[in-house]
């Protein structure tokens, strides 16, 4: 399904040479008042910054200082602040921003590497928001703001050195209060190693013995899809083995998780460009979420309701073999792209707790260990349904930087007290940046084709560097969770 990820954005590596456009300019630094001992402000503005292809306006008003600086229209326009640091020390990022047109993304490069993204809510006015953190080194620095969708307008830019960081306070308790001894088992491991270790994963159990022959090690997770068992891809001929590798996985003692391309229950186009087997995306379907929702007794509620008991067959065949699964049921909802997501929050927050309550009560699969995949609080459905927060983070291919900002949004949205993952990813955050940052990503799971093995988003010897890392946690480390290498030397 590589396909899928060719919605992506791509945010084009930066190879700007600032040094040929001359001196570089420094930007004027401004100590803002501060109290109570908190570390200073430091503000750059915009408008005193180095433009490429960029340019100063002042038109509107509730900027700061003397405009801002807009016209993000080509690939290569950028906005850079130089910031000279005493030494190396972790800054808190703001930016201040107008994005009247829309939500946009700017991309942000930190000394010239491609650092991340910045997603920028809708605004009329000029407003600030957190951008993460910025591991500036002694000397002189560059921040660029990259134009990434472009339209928006920067007014200026604010750091502040960070505090140390607060503990995690994750008590691993499941929101199921039956969940099975296999699923609490494996949630009190992921809690225990939060913070120390990131566990590696990868999506399709065929990609692990390629991993093992460039890095010498497995995944400790791998990553299935019940997409083919949706109904009305079965109609059509699909068929999904998913269900017998994942046991099959289980029982070399690795980790399993599960999310679901679900094909829409009815309303498939079916034409070229949006065949049956796009029907999990909402320019294939006709099929309408919040018309379907608004009416309990009509078909496509039934239809919904149906394709639920669908997954809950295959769910309920890895409950018998005792495998406890870290599922991620409407993923990427925020985004739009999908039928559930495409009605906006409500809809996709109220298809959750429905999803959550058919499988949890109704079939009691007492295995699953509830993963919500959206940042925006406004689409969160709820502490009493969710296990773990995520994100699926796709940044310009070979930035290894460690999504801080993304990490942090998350650790928010649940007040520190969940699991926070990365359940898909093109480029891999480097550990070492990881542990610089304090982003404590509980595992990462490489989407497969070109994302794993084309040798920009990954090379090999990343790979290589990320599976035999001391704060990275491969299959040969994991414990016996399950019984499984006792298993294995029985059989023997
Ligand atoms: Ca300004």
């Amino acid at each position: 399904m590589t396909a899928l990820r060719s919605r992506r954005v791509v945010i084009s590596a930066l190879a700007v040479c600032l040094a040929l456009l001359g001196a570089a300019l420094v930007v004027t630094l401004a100590v803002l008042p501060s109290s109570n001992k908190e570390e200073p402000f430091l503000k750059y503005e915009a408008e005193s910054g180095l433009l490429q292809g960029t340019m100063v306006s002042q038109e509107g008003e509730g900027f700061s200082g003397s405009g801002f600086v807009t016209d993000f229209t080509d690939e290569q326009d950028q906005l850079t602040f130089e910031v000279v640091a005493p030494k190396a020390v972790l800054y808190n990022v703001w930016v201040s921003y107008r994005a009247p047109n829309g939500n946009k993304v700017a991309g942000i490069s930190l000394n010239n590497q491609p650092h991340g993204e910045l997603v920028l809510q809708p605004n009329d006015q000029f407003s600030e928001l957190k951008a993460g953190k910025l591991l500036l080194q002694e000397g002189t620095n560059t921040i660029s703001l990259t134009r990434g969708w472009g339209y928006y307008d920067i007014d200026y830019i604010k750091l502040q050195k960070t505090k140390p960081e607060t503990k995690h306070q994750v008590s691993g308790e499941l929101v199921n209060g039956n969940a099975s001894a296999e699923a609490k088992k494996l949630m009190n491991y992921l809690v225990k190693n939060y913070g120390k270790s990131m566990l590696s994963g990868q999506t399709e159990l065929d990609n692990v013995s390629w991993i093992e022959k460039v890095t010498g090690k497995e995944p400790a997770m791998v990553g299935f899809d019940l997409i083919d068992y949706s109904k009305t891809r079965a109609e059509h001929g699909a068929i999904s083995y998913e269900v017998e590798k994942a046991i099959g996985w289980h029982k070399q003692g690795g980790i399993t998780t599960f999310l679901w391309h679900w094909n829409a229950p009815t309303g498939i186009i079916d034409e070229p460009g949006k065949e049956w087997w796009r029907g999990f995306y909402a320019d294939s379907v006709t099929f309408d979420l919040e018309k379907a929702l608004s009416d309990t007794e009509s078909e496509e509620y039934k239809l919904l309701l149906a394709d639920i008991d669908t997954i809950a067959v295959q769910l309920q065949r890895l409950k018998d073999a005792h495998v406890p699964i870290l599922f991620r049921p409407l993923h990427e909802a925020e985004g739009g792209w999908f039928w559930w997501g495409a009605k906006g929050p409500e809809p996709a927050k109220q298809l959750y707790r429905i999803v959550y309550d058919r499988l949890v009560n109704k079939h009691e699969l007492n295995n699953l260990i509830w993963i919500w995949n959206s940042v925006q609080p406004e689409w969160y459905p709820g502490d009493d349904v969710v296990d773990i927060v995520s994100v699926d983070s796709y940044p310009t291919p070979g930035d290894h930087s460690p999504a801080i900002n993304y990490f942090d949004n998350l650790v928010a949205l649940v007040s520190n007290k969940k699991l926070v993952a990365m359940t898909e990813n093109g480029s891999i955050p480097d550990p070492d940046l990881m542990k610089a940052y304090g982003a404590n990503w509980c595992w990462f799971v490489t989407w497969e084709g070109d994302y794993l093995n084309d040798g920009k988003h990954n090379s090999q010897e990343i790979l290589k560097k990320i599976y035999n890392h001391s704060n990275v946690t491969t299959l040969d480390e994991l414990p016996d969770l399950f019984g499984m290498k006792k298993a294995v030397d029985k059989e023997e």
